[in-house]
């Protein structure tokens, strides 16, 4: 059931890794162990400096605290218990575009101008639509001196028959144009566990359905951020409600011309 959450072949996959070390995380759920410890004994969670993934508190063999290095001694031992230590399973072979984002530029980007037009793996969730994605002199936020093109991805171009003038400088020359750029963690992207995921009681496939998607944009939901929102919460039901306001929808709200420049 828990594999049926996912998509293919990512399900493919999942019900692979259960039926060979399933019955073993069990036994380790059944003994508590903590997340963190079954989680980096089997590999899943560490990261590319080595530190280890803790998020829970430490298990009760080690009292009320450990070191990282008591931690990493601990996770070596239960994974000779458990014959864990043959185990290769890596998150990133199992979803590389995921791992593809140290850098935190979007992982489909055909023109490398740090646009893009899909919305996860750090896309246009996170910052502006890119409008032109064979063209790197075409995206949001820039100035636009092109009367033919749409260069900023705002939506505006053209000249006004009448006037002869430019509608971007017709309608936006003076207007105080701008955008909002957040530098941050997670919690600048507006970070949550959806509280469904962690109830027992609460698993389903409604409740599951945005998983990839959501593993996709780190847990992270910058287009519901108080700053850079401009997505409806009902998009994202049953997890979260009501009306989503921000700093680049008042802008956008005053002025069409900052359309996409977040
Ligand atoms: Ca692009
Ligand atoms: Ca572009
Ligand atoms: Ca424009």
């Amino acid at each position: 059931m828990v594999c049926g959450y996912l998509p293919s072949p990512y399900d493919c996959t999942c019900s692979t890794l259960i039926s060979l070390y399933g019955p073993k995380l069990i036994k380790m759920l059944e003994d508590k162990y903590t997340p963190d410890v079954i989680c980096n004994a089997i590999n899943m969670c560490n990261s590319e400096s080595g530190e280890t993934c803790r998020l829970f508190p430490a298990p009760k063999a080690l009292g009320a605290s450990m070191s990282p290095s008591q931690f990493n001694e601990y996770v070596k031992d239960v994974k000779k218990k458990f014959d864990f230590s043959n185990v290769t399973v890596n998150i990133c072979d199992w979803l590389p575009q995921a791992c593809n984002i140290g850098d935190h530029k979007p992982v489909f980007d055909d023109d490398n101008d740090l646009f893009s037009t899909y919305d996860g793996l750090r896309g246009h969730n996170w910052r502006g639509k890119d409008c032109d994605d064979t063209h790197n002199g075409v995206f949001p936020g820039r100035l636009d001196d092109d009367i033919a093109t749409d260069n900023n991805c705002n939506g505006i171009f053209g000249v006004d028959p009448t006037t002869n003038i430019p509608y971007e400088k017709q309608w936006c020359e003076g207007t105080g144009q701008m955008g909002i750029a957040i530098l941050g963690d997670s919690a600048t992207a507006h970070f949550r566990i959806p509280p469904n995921y962690l109830v027992a009681k609460n698993l389903s496939f409604a409740n599951f359905a945005g998983l990839l998607r959501n593993a996709e944009n780190e847990l992270d939901f910058p287009m519901l951020s108080w700053s850079t929102g401009h997505q409806l919460a009902s998009q994202y039901a049953p997890d979260i409600e009501g009306p989503v306001d921000s700093i680049y929808m008042r802008l956008r709200e005053n002025n069409l011309c900052n359309h996409n420049d977040y």
